[in-house]
């Protein structure tokens, strides 16, 4: 963590990605030996969910989560989504310095994040947006991956219609690498379907961390 404190952001080369609607930075913020030393502090002290919170709805039927999944937070938040209501459970030592790190490097406050782990290839996130009401849009999410490095797909939601309504967009594909930050910026995620597809290939883990900012009512 003290690693993280002392890192040089300035340095940082974030690559611009833009199409239609879709307005994404992307960079390895975090050199090698600092995400390597920061995945095992993660895997010491992240504790997922059980039970019903680690369960999806899916057209009314529930099925076990295929990945594991936490939050934390800022006190009193709660986030909806897939008809699940998430806590954020209080911020840990190594999870809040990340949350300072983005702070430094784009001077957002964000207060939740939401985590996942995908334990191999076979843990996966199906195709989503995040654009939940309680989210305020005008800030972007950020994603810091660590672990293996997995494909992120982008479809443009009139890609995903059929028929006349259907446009030519191309899918965009990103290898989110360890150490990695991905800044969807708005309106990204109103335009925009994102996922994590399996990769049956592949045998280690992968840690996701989703910074959001919600409204403050
Ligand atoms: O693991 C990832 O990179 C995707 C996470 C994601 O889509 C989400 O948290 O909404």
């Amino acid at each position: 963590m003290d690693s993280l404190k002392k890192l040089n952001t300035e340095t940082v080369k974030w690559k611009s990605i833009k199409n239609d609607g879709l307005n994404l930075e992307y960079a390895i913020a975090i050199p090698r030996d600092v995400a390597d030393e920061l995945f095992v502090e993660f895997e010491n002290c992240l504790q997922y969910f059980t039970g019903d919170l680690a369960k999806v709805k899916v057209f009314g039927k529930v099925y076990p989560l295929p990945r594991q999944q936490v939050a934390y937070g800022n006190p009193g938040i709660t986030y909806k989504y897939s008809g699940t209501t998430i806590p954020a459970l209080p911020w840990p030592v190594p999870v809040l310095a990340l949350k300072d790190f983005l702070f430094k490097i784009k001077g957002i406050n964000y207060d939740f994040v939401l985590v996942n782990k995908y334990r191999n290839g076979h843990d996966h996130m199906g195709e989503h947006q995040d654009n939940e009401p309680e989210l305020d849009a005008t800030y972007p999410i950020a994603s810091i991956s660590f672990g293996e490095v997995r494909t992120f797909i982008l479809k443009h939601k009139d890609a995903r219609k059929t028929g006349n309504e259907k446009k030519q967009i191309p899918t965009v594909k990103l290898e989110l690498e360890h150490g990695s930050i991905l800044l969807m910026n708005p309106p990204t995620n109103e335009v925009w379907y994102h996922s994590l597809p399996t990769r049956k290939k592949i045998t280690g883990a992968r840690i996701n961390f989703t910074f959001r900012k919600m409204k403050t009512i």
